[in-house]
């Protein structure tokens, strides 16, 4: 086994990394993250990313093969900057890449990409997925062979500027004792390239049955989601941004509402924290990602996993990087 909690990409930064088993190998489809100058500031502008590389692991014994470029900006006829956390589905042996990017109205929307293999070559649709918003795309294949994607991104990512439905450029999160703003969820057609329905709200409540509100800062949702399904319960699990922690909660559908259960993993070396989780070859892992190579620069990231376990009563037991 390849050394958890190290870094596993270490010939370029490499952030957001969303780990799919395709054809019983591993992909690690991250966020390139480019060796650039930035000052960093909540609008997110240092993750200034151009490209998408993937990564392929045969086991978890040998180092992971980057594939190459998969996709870049300049290749997606809608998009102008920033290709933040992508994923990838399989469906009917085509493959289904999501990735958020601004577009020429420096709004962040959600595109999809469709290639043969898991490495592509992906060729963009024309425009972005109609009625998607925001950041942060997660593309969960249910057993029933329904999918669903899940996205959303508070401050840069821009998710507390819809909160009324439309775009409001001044709208931020709302006060202490007001409902969180929550991540938005919407079933995919059966082409996989629109929604088949509005986005919806994932609720999550607390232990009382009460929707988190915005002042549970180390509870609510940020930004980053992710779902699996494990013993034929629904997990959404997410960072909670500016406390810095990724943390769970269950549901028995995938819309929710869903219950917080705890936290996947404590604070990272860097601002950022962002996560996926997958079965593969029998066991269950947490691919995240921290700022070791770079000495802790925010931008400069690098990815990294470790082992999952769950109790008996289907709770995480909490990694400390
Ligand atoms: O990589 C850019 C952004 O940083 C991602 O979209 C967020 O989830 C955070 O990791």
């Amino acid at each position: 086994m390849l050394q958890e909690k190290k870094p596993l990409i270490t010939e370029q930064y490499s952030a957001d990394p969303s780990a799919n088993v395709f054809n019983g190998k591993l992909y690690i489809y991250p966020s390139h993250d480019r060796d650039i100058e930035m000052e960093s500031n909540d609008n997110g502008d240092q993750y200034a990313m151009e490209d998408y590389h993937v990564y392929e692991m045969a086991d978890m014994n040998t180092p992971p093969k980057d594939l190459g470029v998969i996709l870049h900006v300049d290749d997606v006829p809608w998009a102008t900057s920033q290709m933040w956390a992508p994923d990838c589905a399989e469906k009917n042996g085509k493959f289904y890449f999501y990735f958020p990017a601004r577009d020429k109205d420096n709004m962040f929307r959600i595109g999809v990409a469709v290639g043969d293999t898991p490495a592509g070559p992906f060729k963009a649709q024309p425009d972005y997925i109609k009625g998607s918003f925001s950041i942060d795309p997660c593309i969960f294949p249910d057993d029933d062979g329904e999918y669903y994607l899940a996205f959303g991104g508070i401050w840069g990512g821009q998710l507390d500027k819809w909160k009324t439905g439309t775009f409001d450029p001044n709208g931020g999160e709302p006060a202490d004792e007001e409902n969180a703003v929550c991540c938005k969820i919407a079933r995919m057609n059966g082409d996989m390239l629109e929604f088949a329905e509005k986005p919806r709200d994932i609720v999550v409540l607390d232990e009382n049955g009460n929707q988190l509100k915005a002042k549970h800062r180390d509870q609510r949702f940020f930004e980053g989601p992710w779902m699996h399904k494990y013993n034929g319960t629904y997990y959404f699990s997410y960072s909670t941004g500016d406390t810095h922690q990724l943390v769970y909660a269950t549901a028995d559908n995938p819309y929710g509402p869903y219950t917080w259960r705890g936290v996947i993993l404590t604070p990272v070396l860097g601002w950022t924290t962002h996560h996926s989780i997958v079965e593969f070859q029998g066991e269950w892992f947490l691919f995240y990602h921290d700022c070791e190579l770079s000495g802790g620069i925010n931008h400069k990231r690098n990815v990294k996993f470790a082992r999952l376990q769950y109790r008996d009563d289907g709770s995480i037991v909490t990694i400390n990087p």
